[in-house]
């Protein structure tokens, strides 16, 4: 069976975006695969994290993954940090990796520019994410097209490193959500929604009260024309709602486009926010339900028993290959 993996970090309640460029894909398939989902702790702390925030953050990411239909007999779920292969693996990948490759990342290059001073692991980033998929051989690795660069890092280093030494690793690829869609901030829609934005308006979180949502998203920017068509250029408000109302409800972008040609901002706004809502509810009382439930450490167990015997045996066969040890 196919194996397919994603992690998402615990830097914050997470948002629609990364529901729908990176979980919903999950749940999709779980079914048609071998799924592995964690908590990606590690590269979070490339950031400074409050470590008490960090802490909790982690709990409510598991039982967001569980909320939004992630399945633990299908899935396996673990947290990164607990697992030090993976990052006994990045050491190995990074004296095959090239400084050069590394500085071309656009995220790099992003959050480096925004502060004088920036940590070394925001710079090795990419080859600790090549570490998480090489290391159990994934197959598919679901993630928005802002991490599309990082996973095909991660299979130049595969090649190479097979080129070296010998025949290691699957070379994985990149499934970017069937839209093909990153959705863009609600006040600032030629910007990605992203979890650790300072305007709260243009983020909806998958923990907000309904009205919350309601209220981001009728007054998310739009134009002045009054028609609905998708024109990223042009009208980037109009056509990121085009976009997570066709996410959300599986409608091809020309359908919904088909369906609301005779409406205005305001109708196409509100029915935007019912499906939001609506899918969003379900999560939210899911998650209420499943937050202190001691099942999430039963889980958790299970899954970092499973996933260090694996990423063990591939560590010690890159060892074994690179000529490390005795
Ligand atoms: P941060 O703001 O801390 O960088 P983030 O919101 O960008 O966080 P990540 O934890 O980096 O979130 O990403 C988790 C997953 O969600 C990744 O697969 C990423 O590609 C996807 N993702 C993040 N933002 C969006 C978005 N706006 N649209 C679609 N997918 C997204
Ligand atoms: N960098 C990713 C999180 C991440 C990941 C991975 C995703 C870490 N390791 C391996 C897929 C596969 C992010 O910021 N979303």
């Amino acid at each position: 069976m196919k194996k397919i993996l994603t992690g998402l970090q615990p830097t914050g309640v997470i948002t629609l975006g990364n529901y729908l460029g990176a979980i919903k894909q999950m749940v999709k398939y779980q079914n048609d695969f071998d799924s592995y989902i964690f908590i990606a702790d590690l590269h979070s702390i490339t950031v400074f994290q409050d470590p008490k925030t960090l802490r909790e953050n982690i709990k409510s990411l598991v039982a967001i993954y569980l909320a939004c239909g992630i399945d633990p007999d299908k899935n396996t779920i673990f947290i990164q940090s607990e697992n030090e292969y993976h990052t006994n693996i990045s050491w190995l990948l990074e004296c095959t990796a090239y400084f050069g490759e590394m500085s071309r990342m656009t995220q790099f290059k992003d959050k480096s520019s925004k502060n004088a001073n920036f940590s070394v692991g925001l710079f090795t980033y990419p080859v600790l994410m090549a570490s998480d998929i090489l290391a159990y051989d994934a197959d598919l690795v679901p993630v928005g097209i802002d991490q599309k660069q990082h996973v095909e890092i991660a299979r130049d280093i595969a090649i190479r490193f097979n080129k070296k030494y010998g025949d290691t690793f699957k070379v994985p690829d990149v499934m970017i959500n069937d839209k093909g869609t990153k959705i863009m901030d609600l006040v600032t829609p030629t910007k990605k929604m992203s979890k650790s934005s300072e305007n709260p308006k243009g983020v909806i979180r998958l923990l907000d009260e309904p009205e919350v949502i309601r209220k981001k998203i009728m007054s998310a920017t739009t134009d002045s024309e009054s028609c609905i068509k998708y024109d990223m250029e042009n009208k980037p408000g109009i056509s990121n709602l085009i976009n997570i109302y066709s996410s959300i409800t599986g409608l091809d972008k020309e359908e919904v486009i088909e369906k609301f040609k005779d409406s205005n901002y305001g109708n196409f706004k509100k029915e935007v926010a019912d499906v939001v809502v609506d899918e969003l509810s379900k999560i939210q009382n899911r998650y209420n339900e499943i937050i202190n439930s001691y099942e999430i450490d039963k889980i958790l167990d299970e899954g970092i028993k499973k996933t260090r015997d694996v990423a063990k045996a591939k560590y010690e066969l890159m060892k074994d290959r690179m000529g490390l040890g005795r």
